[in-house]
Formats: structure tokens, sequence, C-alpha cells
């Protein structure tokens, strides 16, 4: 709870790529939905996207690109508090903090971790192993109440919660112990080509995802492409996993229910069901497209955004650390 009475939502996107319509479906969408109601912070986390190979200019441009996705996608800047991870050191120094109460065991646990360790095992870093407590230190900082993300990161938000107990019991009530907040129905979007793993942003094969910022002819293709399977009929079970995620994505889109899908397309083929999918999805991004275009070439605006939320982030996030270092044991700064 902020001092106005308001709950806190903090979240977080890897400027690692551009963005999926699963990191859409499955975060900035909700947040959409929920800055009304609350104080919102919402970062490009590049800190935690250098846990893998970038290109400096490509995360440079990547993390401006991500921005303008975000207002395209209708977080508004002026209500939000919008800004970069880096910008705010505060995030390093509490995650080094909260590194020393982390177990070893809690992070090798960890599911992302070994999925992704797995792809650059010749260039394992100790970033990619501590990842969950820079974002833990990410929420705790900003005194989060509730973190709207896709279900990929229940596992990291469990550790987040864990830390905020384990401070609070050992110092005293220091830390909000923050919520998850998952979306029904597209809290895990799929890949197109392979269904039984979530859509990712950085997957090597660019079938397998949407992208906010690709053209429409491509969108479309990559839909008449999804992997279905030969059973033929439309229906909505774990059986026919390709398929379930295009229903589950069209419905998301769509605001119709699985069921009213499921219906509609009754005895009829997988082609007209992708070809309606397509037109749904296309229509729907069309705007967000158009107005992504238009932020891309107002870089002094966008630089305007970042650099006023990174200083209304760091003040609350200096208050924050400050009652840490107190707590822990470390002399005051007297300058
Ligand atoms: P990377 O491929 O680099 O790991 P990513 O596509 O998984 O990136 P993140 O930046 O890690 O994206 O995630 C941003 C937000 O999008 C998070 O809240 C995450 O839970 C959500 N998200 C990511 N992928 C999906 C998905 N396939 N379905 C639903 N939500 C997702
Ligand atoms: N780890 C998240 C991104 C992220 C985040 C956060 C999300 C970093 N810090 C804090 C919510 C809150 C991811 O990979 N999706």
């Amino acid at each position: 709870m902020n001092e106005q009475g308001k709950k806190v939502i903090f979240s977080g996107v890897q400027p690692s790529g551009k963005m999926t319509l699963g990191n859409y479906l499955g975060a900035i969408k909700s947040w959409t939905n929920l800055q009304n109601e609350y104080e919102c912070f919402f970062s490009m986390v590049d800190m935690h996207a250098i846990t893998v190979p970038q290109d400096p200019e490509v995360l440079r441009n990547q993390t401006i690109e991500l921005l303008a996705q975000f207002i395209a996608c209708g977080i508004d800047p002026e209500q939000n508090t919008i800004f970069i991870q880096s910008h705010v050191h505060q995030h390093a120094e509490l995650n080094w903090a909260l590194c020393t109460m982390t177990y070893m065991g809690e992070l090798n646990r960890m599911t992302q971790f070994k999925d992704k360790s797995k792809k650059s095992e010749a260039n394992l870093n100790a970033g990619l192993f501590t990842y969950p407590v820079l974002m833990a230190a990410d929420i705790l900082l900003y005194q989060a109440d509730l973190v709207p993300v896709g279900d990929d990161q229940k596992q990291h938000l469990e550790l987040a919660r864990e830390l905020a107990n384990r401070f609070n019991n050992k110092y005293s009530e220091t830390f909000v112990v923050p919520d998850g907040y998952f979306p029904k129905g597209t809290a895990r979007v799929m890949s197109l080509q392979e269904p039984l793993n979530k859509m990712s942003k950085s997957d090597s094969n660019e079938n397998g995802y949407i992208l906010l910022a690709e053209d429409e002819k491509t969108t479309i293709k990559k839909i008449k492409r999804a992997v279905t399977d030969s059973i033929g009929e439309v229906n909505y079970t774990d059986e026919q996993p390709g398929l379930k995620n295009l229903i589950n994505i069209y419905s998301a889109i769509s605001d119709k229910t699985v069921e009213d899908i499921v219906k509609m397309y009754e005895g009829k083929g997988y082609g007209a069901f992708k070809g309606d999918m397509a037109e749904v999805v296309v229509e729907k991004l069309r705007s967000i497209r158009e107005k992504y275009k238009y932020l891309l070439e107002n870089r002094d605006y966008l630089e305007q955004i970042y650099v006023k939320g990174a200083q209304k982030a760091e003040v609350r996030a200096e208050k924050t650390l400050k009652d840490v270092y107190d707590k822990i044991g470390f002399i005051p700064r007297k300058f």
C-alpha cells in the first residue's frame, strides 16, 4: 500500500528481443486493466537481459523499442512509472543483500535456470543462477502488493515471497510480501511450432512466435503454419495441444469463450479456423503496430518518459534500501 492508500504493482519485461503475443496476453494486457486501480511500476529489465549474451547496440535498441511497445499496448506513461532497471542502482544493491540470504539449493531448483543453462552450457554465468534474486529485489524495493506475470514466473515469485518473509523474520517488518497475478487462459501462451513449450521471444525458430512489431503478412503466415494434428476437428483437449493453444489465443484476443469458439467451428476444418483466427489477431494488433511505429519516430518523447520514470522510481527504491542497510548494520552515509 502506498501513502495514498493505493496498492502497488511491479512488473518487468526483459529487452531480450521484440515482444511476443505471449508477453502481451500473459502480462502486458493485464497491466492495462490494472493501471487505473493501482500505483504501477513497470520496468525494462536490462540487467536481467544480460544474463544471456547480448550485442550492446542491439540491447540499447531493444530497450527503447520495448518502452515504445509498452505505451503502444496501452500503458499510460503519465499514470504509471515506466523506467529502465539499470538506471536505478538500488536494484543491484538490494540484489546483493538478498543474495547473502538466499540458499544455493533454492536457486538450484529453479526450472528457468535449468532450461536456460542447457542452452548455454559452455558459458554458464553466475548471473543466470542468481537471476531470481535480482527479480526479488525489483519487486521488494517498491513494496509491491501484486506482481502480474505469466505463470512461467510462479517459482521466481515464490522466492521473492520467501525472501521477504525471511528478512522480515530475521530483522523486523520491512518488506510487503507480494502476491502473483496470473491471467486466466493465457498465463502460458505456447509456441506455434512446439506447443508443449512456451512462446518465447528468444526462440531460435521465428515461426514459433508472433511479434507485436512484425508485419501483418508475417503474422498470417505464421498462424497458417502453426502446428496442429491429424485429428481434423476443432476440439479443446490436451490431446490437441497445438489447437488448444490457438483456441486460447483466439479467445483472449476476441473475448469469445473457448466453448463459443469450439461451437463456431463444429464440422469445419482447421483451415477456416486458422483463417478467421489470423484475421482477429491482425485486427487486434493493427492499432498497436501503428502506434508503435509512430512512437519510435519520437525518440525525444520516449527519452523524457524513461528519465522521469527513473527519477520517480529511485525515490521509492532508496527509501526501502536505506531501511534495509540500516537493519543489516551498515553505517549510514554521512555525505
Ligand atoms: P526470454 O525468451 O528472453 O526469456 P520471454 O519471452 O520469456 O523472454 P520475459 O521478458 O521473460 O519474456 O517475460 C515478460 C513477461 O511476459 C513475464 O511476465 C512473463 O511471465 C510473460 N510471458 C513470457 N512468455 C509468456 C508466454 N509464452 N505466455 C504467457 N506469458 C508469458
Ligand atoms: N523474470 C521476468 C522479468 C522480470 C520481472 C521482474 C517480472 C524481472 N524482474 C519483477 C515481474 C517482476 C521474466 O523473465 N519474465
